[in-house]
């Protein structure tokens, strides 16, 4: 991977990012308790938190907001946070809702790796009569038909916020333009909304897509798409990437072909390991899906529907454009 090529303050970030992520991960997934026995107080709720990749700043965010949150309401809750090591390590999210089924955790509120994959796990675990609130990336409608189940949602609109995104990078660019699309994982619900937001906007600037491939969420393969993306389309005017992550692969790509300025990249996340390329202009473009507060939402969410507060309904939160 050419992330020695990214400035040395973002690769150092990026670096200090994983290796502290993977300091906690042990072996694989990460688990911690904010209660130091594993049960609660009768009548005090246990909310398990499910995430995604903890080497991904966006979810190291999200759980720090989720431990403040719990601290500040200790009487009320207890908390376990949880995530796996890699984006696209399914069987490992679907053991951790396993575990959090048997330790009889009152509700859990995930962030599904897979929108589809993750149904039939959640699926036992309000079998077992626990709450279950989606959060980040929606579960796959027709599946949660098939399986007979209804899961409320608390997330962004994704298209729209992608759709944002696209239109402050089409104000830069001219129609006939070509540029290059990296999506997430094509199965990721959130994925698939960005990318139809990213289209809404090339095709209403009449900017032509001329290739669309998954960079998985991750900053090496995105590394490498967007290095043969730059070699097969040598007129490329930008890059649109589904996540910040994805973003700073494209731009190290960039800087190896020695086209830095020339090529024009968007992300999405606001991670603050972007910050510096969108300070040098180097992103043009990304969105604040409020990482930190996202678990937050959903866990109170959770907490109300526990009490009888409020019935089960799915919740759309913020997402904002963010430039220089
Ligand atoms: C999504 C999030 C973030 C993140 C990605 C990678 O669900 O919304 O954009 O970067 O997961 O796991």
């Amino acid at each position: 991977m050419k992330i020695s090529l990214l400035s040395h303050s973002v690769a150092s970030v990026a670096l200090a990012l994983s290796l502290g992520a993977l300091a906690g991960l042990n072996g694989g997934c990460k688990k911690s308790t904010t209660n130091s026995d594993n049960k609660s107080a009768p009548g005090k709720p246990k909310v398990a938190l499910v995430m995604k990749s903890l080497a991904n700043e966006f979810f190291s965010t999200m759980a720090e907001g989720a431990k403040q949150h719990q601290a500040a309401n200790a009487a009320t809750y207890d908390l376990v946070v949880n995530g796996i090591k890699n984006e696209t390590d399914l069987a490992e999210q679907v053991n951790l809702v396993e575990q959090m089924i048997a330790q009889q955790v009152n509700a859990i509120v995930i962030a599904p790796a897979d929108s589809k994959a993750m149904v039939t796990v959640i699926k036992h675990a309000k079998e077992a009569g626990i709450l279950v609130v989606n959060i980040d990336n929606k579960l796959d409608a027709d599946v949660l038909r098939q399986a007979d189940i209804k899961v409320p949602f608390v997330g962004p609109d994704n298209r729209a916020g992608a759709r944002k995104v696209g239109e402050a990078l089409a104000k830069q660019l001219q129609a006939g333009d070509k540029v290059a699309i990296i999506e997430g994982i094509p199965t990721a619900f959130n994925g698939q909304q960005r990318r139809l937001g990213f289209e809404d906007a090339m095709k209403a600037a009449g900017v032509n897509i001329v290739s669309t491939q998954s960079g998985r969420w991750e900053m090496e393969t995105a590394n490498n798409v967007a290095s043969a993306m730059l070699s097969e389309h040598a007129d490329l005017k930008a890059i649109l990437c589904a996540n910040d992550n994805m973003a700073l692969g494209a731009v190290s790509a960039i800087q190896a072909a020695g086209k830095t300025g020339k090529i024009l990249v968007v992300g999405f996340d606001n991670i603050s390991a972007l910050r510096p390329l969108l300070d040098k202009g180097q992103v043009v473009a990304t969105a604040d899906q409020h990482g930190d507060r996202l678990a937050v939402f959903g866990i109170e969410a959770a907490l109300k529907i526990l009490k009888g507060e409020a019935p089960p309904a799915d919740q759309i939160t913020a997402v904002d454009l963010i430039m220089k």
